[in-house]
């Protein structure tokens, strides 16, 4: 089985074409403002090109969170204004021009006092408190390019971690993890990762039940969903929030969807401890459950359809396989104890009435779940997406129009239906060398850093871990996304060096020893599609402003950096950025074409300013999830063993692991209401995706004013828990447990569950006293509050949304908040 760690690597549809000729280069900034002659020949001659879009009045680009026109006046972006065919446009985009003028850029190559001094290795417990060196670009190359070298022939690859997880930024050609591993396998090999922060336990579990990984499929199409479905069900979704932001850019089409729901009037039920933004905007009915105890309310709304005679015996027969094992447990006959609404009442907090009701309205309406990731962020978090599908199954609804299920519908747009046209495909990360190490579960890297030569189980393997003695990060901030930063902390002093490549001064870059200071995308050109699910548009980056300081692009480092490693030739391949660009372009242009939608040549497309819009037929906007499996499920088998939906896994029972079973079953996770820790910290905490960032991106804007309370990270309070501690609205709060302690502002609302307190991942970690484990975090990031584990011996998913806590008014003096300074000499 295949473990994907690019999120559009499975899209089927993703092709890569190969033995493009070469052509000549092309000035690509100069050419565009102000408008040459060719550019205004090309004007009048795009009419034959419906397909172009035409921009009004600043440079085409765009980000995560939206295409854009930049305008800039002197030099310097001063604002933005997004495309016409943005269906919902946020206010992340008034973003860009902070960003590239951010008070906190890294201006240049600096190195930390004591590695520079005395080596490798040298006082890595002063990471993150050391004094820091300006060194100038050719000094840093040839340190970069040093550690490299010195660590590959005395330690062999596996000793290199350049994994280097994160979200950068878009742009299809400067994909700096892409790059770097691209010189990691020019250069002999690296330890990568497996799966991802986002989805860790779906993607493994869906793949033994479904045969896919599901979670980033396509889903059902909107348009069939808002006809078709009666009922909606989001459990643990907050789309509202989380379509804001794509992986590539977004075409923002599932906001689109989600307000037709609205229009329309469909019954919507939202299952979370929060009444989200989502569940507002929808007037949606409100079940919230105990945190992290939504597979026992699955299995009480399983028995209770089954009590009732109303699940769907026939599809069950003709599409799943092992529901009568599931079956003798959901009954109790393998344990004694029937999960029926009582018993999951008793977990979960809903009363049993209203968990029968659910069972008996999802059956008789065709019934869409729709289901959030953060649920499965969790210990056992394999559970949720198992026992969801099982549920969807009993209802026999699965490949019906507006029925099933569906698990990304809130991510980047699922469902927004399928274009046809060119794909682009970016630059290649190249053939991994033979040999080379084999990848350590993302979520695991903390522990790999501290315990070299462990063995963990990973989906029916071990993998033992590597000693690493270089940490290379480019596009990432584990300082926010990794569990447990104390731990973190202390295991980031392991390795010997630690390079990052960073536009600005996070706590990932403070916590290096040779820090690099890279272009945001705005400095740079670059193309991306628009529409994850869609591939509906191809979008140029166009340079807006020149590099800042001595900011250079991720390319250009690493092909620096492969040049003092004499391979400089096997990395650019002989091109630069605007032929790479092209031949990105005539490759994408050359598959259009065979869906005969023409184009223009890439310097007429280039600029033109434009971008293209492919047509979306009709047909795809009726296209239904895993409906050619129902209509005929031998022709189309899904990729089980079984060809069935397997609700007993016989490859999973067989590796014989106490926390997956071969069905989907309740376990207690390790910390939460009833649990043992709750006596001391009775708090259960949620960290949802942040509405007003991309994880910890934007958190040095102005958008801060609108989240921040107290100039802290907010944390969301249920008015009974906070008046029983003596807390108001505003206040200062240190949220703490035996992990360590966050300063917050309280936020108090009725929209949390009594018991459960919303803290969003992403502000940046400041501790009070740098390099000190435990020290207090005065801006609120609450990874200091989570644990490290893996959801499970099966996926080893990362349990970033659990945690049991306790919080208290802040005493002291307020600290400054320090998390978006710049270190003294920087
Ligand atoms: N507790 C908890 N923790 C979580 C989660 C949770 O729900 N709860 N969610 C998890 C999830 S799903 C995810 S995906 C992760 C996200 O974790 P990350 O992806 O690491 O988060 P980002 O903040 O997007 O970090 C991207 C970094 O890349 C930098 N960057 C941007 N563009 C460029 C570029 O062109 N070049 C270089 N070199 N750098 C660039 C940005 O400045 C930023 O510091 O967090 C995870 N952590
Ligand atoms: N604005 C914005 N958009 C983003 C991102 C971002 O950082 N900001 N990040 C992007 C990325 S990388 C990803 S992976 C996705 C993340 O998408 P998700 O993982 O779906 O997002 P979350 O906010 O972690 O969780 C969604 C909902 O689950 C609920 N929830 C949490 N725990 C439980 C539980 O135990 N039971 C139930 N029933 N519900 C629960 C939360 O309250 C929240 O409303 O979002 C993407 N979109
Ligand atoms: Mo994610």
């Amino acid at each position: 089985m295949t473990l994907f760690n690019d999120k559009t690597a499975n899209l089927s549809r993703r092709r890569l074409l190969k033995g493009m000729g070469a052509c000549a280069a092309l000035p690509l900034l100069g050419g565009l403002f102000p408008k040459s002659a060719l550019a205004n020949a090309i004007s009048t001659a795009l009419d034959q090109f419906t397909t172009l879009v035409p921009a009004q009045k600043g440079i085409l680009t765009g980000a995560h969170w939206g295409a854009f026109e930049a305008i800039v006046e002197d030099g310097r972006m001063v604002r933005v204004q997004p495309v016409a065919d943005d269906p919902a446009p946020n206010d992340l985009i008034d973003m860009a021009p902070y960003q590239v003028h951010a008070k906190n850029r890294i201006k240049y190559p600096m190195v930390r006092k004591s590695w520079l001094e005395h080596g490798p290795g040298a006082s890595p417990e002063l990471r993150g408190a050391d004094e820091w060196v300006r060194v100038s670009w050719d000094q840093a190359i040839d340190l970069v390019a040093g550690e490299i070298k010195r660590v590959q022939s005395q330690f062999g690859p596996q000793a290199i971690h350049a994994g280097s997880y994160g979200w950068k930024s878009v742009g299809l050609f400067h994909n700096s993890r892409t790059l770097l591993h691209r010189l990691m396998n020019l250069s002999g090999g690296f330890t990568g990762y497996a799966g991802d922060y986002s989805t860790g336990a779906a993607q493994v579990i869906m793949s033994h039940v479904m045969g896919s990984i599901e979670v980033y499929e396509q889903q059902t199409a909107w348009p069939n969903v808002v006809e078709h479905a009666e009922l909606v069900v989001l459990w643990g979704v907050n789309a509202q929030v989380t379509l804001k932001n794509s992986w590539n850019m977004p075409d923002h089409e599932g906001q689109a969807g989600f307000q037709a729901l609205k229009e329309k009037g469909t019954r919507v039920i939202s299952i979370d401890p929060v009444y989200n933004e989502t569940a507002k905007l929808l007037g949606a009915e409100w079940l919230a459950p105990n945190a992290y105890t939504d597979v026992a309310m699955m299995l009480g709304v399983a028995h209770s359809l089954y009590s009732a005679k109303k699940h769907d015996q026939a599809f069950l027969d003709r599409y799943t396989s092992g529901f009568d094992q599931f079956l003798d447990y959901l009954l109790g006959k393998t344990d004694g104890q029937p999960k029926s609404a009582e018993w999951a009442a008793a977990i979960c907090g809903v009363e049993a009435g209203q968990i029968t009701q659910l069972a008996l309205d999802m059956a008789a309406k065709r019934t869409m779940i729709m289901a959030g990731w953060g649920m499965q962020r969790q210990h056992h978090g394999e559970q949720p997406n198992w026992m969801l599908v099982t549920l969807a199954a009993m209802l026999g609804q699965i490949g019906l129009p507006g029925g099933g299920f569906g698990f990304s519908y809130h991510y980047s747009s699922g469902g927004s239906p399928t274009a046809k046209g060119g794909i682009l495909s970016g630059i290649s990360a190249g053939d991994a060398p033979k040999n080379s190490p084999a990848p350590i579960p993302v979520a695991r890297i903390a522990d790999c850093l501290a315990n070299p030569g462990k063995t963990i189980d990973f989906n029916g393997r071990k993998v033992t871990y590597p000693d690493i003695k270089l940490v290379y990060v480019a596009g990432g901030n584990p300082f926010h996304h990794h569990q447990d930063t104390n731990n973190l902390l202390q295991a980031w002093r392991r390795p010997e060096t630690v390079i990052v490549h960073e536009p600005y001064w996070t706590a990932t870059a403070k916590h290096a020893d040779i820090v690099l200071p890279v272009t945001t995308s705005y400095e740079r050109n670059d193309l991306e599609m628009g529409g994850d699910y869609s591939q509906r548009y191809v979008f140029p980056m166009h340079q807006c402003v020149p590099p800042q300081f001595e900011a250079r692009n991720d390319f250009d480092i690493f092909r620096a950096v492969a040049a003092k490693l004499g391979m400089e030739e096997a990395y650019t391949e002989g091109k630069d950025e605007t032929l790479w660009l092209k031949q990105m372009y005539d490759a994408m242009a050359l598959q259009a074409r065979g869906a005969k939608v023409a184009l223009p040549p890439f310097t007429m497309f280039w600029e033109s300013n434009n971008y293209v819009r492919f047509p979306v037929p009709e047909a795809n906007k009726q296209w239904i999830r895993h409906g050619d499996f129902r209509e005929n499920p031998l022709l189309n088998p899904l990729g089980t063993p079984s060809g069935k939906i397997e609700i007993f896994s016989n490859t999973i029972a067989r590796m014989g692991y106490a926390d997956c079973a071969g069905h989907a079953k309740w376990f207690e996770p390790k910390e939460w209401k009833q649990g043992p820790a709750a006596a001391q910290y009775p708090l259960s905490l949620n960290t949802s995706h942040p509405t007003q960032r991309l994880h910890s991106q934007l958190d040095n804007t102005p958008l801060r004013d609108k989240f921040a309370v107290a100039d802290r990270e907010a944390i969301m309070i249920h008015p009974d828990d906070a008046k029983a501690r003596g807390i108001a609205d505003g206040d200062l709060v240190r949220a703490f447990n035996d992990r360590g302690q966050i300063l917050v502002g309280a936020l108090i609302s009725k929209d949390v569950r009594p018991g459960v307190v919303r803290i969003c991942e992403g502000a940046w970690f400041d501790p009070a006293e740098p390099g000190k484990v435990g020290a207090l975090c005065k801006n609120g990031n609450v990874n200091c509050l989570t644990f490290d584990e893996g959801s499970s011996s099966l996926a080893q998913g990362n349990c970033g949304h659990m945690a049991q806590l306790q919080i208290e008014k802040f005493a002291g003096t307020a600290p400054a908040n320090t998390a978006h300074a710049v270190p003294a000499n920087a």
